[in-house]
């Protein structure tokens, strides 16, 4: 099924709420001209509706499919790498989406979509690889987004994702830091504020993917990256599960604060930015020009 150019990220969700779950891609065309995403209804299970493409912003990277006002239907948040923006998408209530509606942030190539602040909205946190920073959009309620916070963290924060990672039941955040091996969690403040020292975690070289799972059944959500530069995966393991007063990773063959590196003999490694990405949406890869590819 043909899309945009370039499709960079793939997503799920069930757009015109049917049940059946639709695809959304990431065109990323080229730097210069805008971007564009690419719906595509499931029409039963085998057949997917031709695509229904929409504009964004340049390069976009990403696409996360999340609620963002009061209907419950997702709407659509689009990264744009080289536009250094953030498009929404508003859901008109049948899968059809509104024009974008657009944000200024860095040059991302990790966005995270959930409710930082409790006020029941989903928020917006955004990486921004070449800004070394975290752009926090929170949302008014109805799907308009004010920049509340930008932020310094370490080098090239590139995957980020939204957890509970302490045991006090607000949403924190994981960011794989590309340029320094790292994955550093940072701790909601309860009102999405993100000001105290983050915990560090060494993983493999050049992490560019992070995703969040129970792991080892313990009800703590638990992190996993792909190194790109060492061929390997690190499981980060929470000691902690929700409730609890503290929580920390740890090896799990080594010791807490250190991850464990899991090397497929003859695989690569997980590249999800790669042309061989195994079905996995592509999360990003940089070549040696720190453009996306
Ligand atoms: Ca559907
Ligand atoms: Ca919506
Ligand atoms: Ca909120
Ligand atoms: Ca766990």
């Amino acid at each position: 099924m043909a899309v945009g150019p370039h499709p960079r990220w793939v997503e799920v969700a069930d757009v015109d709420g049917d049940g059946w779950p639709d695809l959304v891609t990431a065109n990323y065309h080229d730097a210069i001209e805008n971007g564009s995403v690419s719906v595509l209804r499931n029409l039963g299970g085998k057949v997917f509706a031709k695509p229904v493409t929409y504009g964004v912003g340049v390069g976009p990277y990403i696409v996360r499919a999340a609620n963002a006002n009061h209907d419950d239907m997702p709407d659509l948040v689009v990264g744009n790498y080289d536009g250094q923006s953030v498009s929404i998408l508003i859901n008109r209530g049948d899968g059809t989406f509104a024009p974008e509606v657009r944000y200024a942030t860095g040059w991302n190539l990790g966005v995270a979509v959930a409710d930082l602040d409790h006020d029941g909205d989903n928020d917006i946190a955004v990486a921004n690889f070449k800004e070394n920073t975290i752009t926090i959009l929170k949302n008014d309620g109805n799907g308009a987004f004010t920049r509340s916070a930008n932020f310094a963290v370490g080098r090239q924060p590139r995957s980020i994702q939204a957890a509970i990672l302490k045991g006090d039941g607000d949403v924190d955040l994981a960011v794989a830091l590309a340029g320094t091996s790292e994955v550093i969690q940072l701790a909601n403040d309860g009102s999405g504020g993100f000001a105290g020292a983050p915990a560090t975690c060494a993983v493999g070289v050049n992490p560019k993917t992070l995703i969040v799972a129970d792991f080892d059944g313990n009800g703590g959500h638990d992190l996993a990256t792909a190194n790109t530069g060492a061929g390997t995966v690190s499981v980060l393991l929470d000691v902690s599960p929700p409730g609890s007063a503290r929580s920390r990773v740890r090896d799990p063959s080594r010791g807490a604060g250190r991850a464990a590196h899991l090397r497929r003999r003859g695989a690569r490694g997980a590249d999800p930015g790669g042309r061989n990405a195994p079905g996995r949406p592509a999360r990003g890869a940089l070549g040696r020009d720190h453009r996306p590819r």
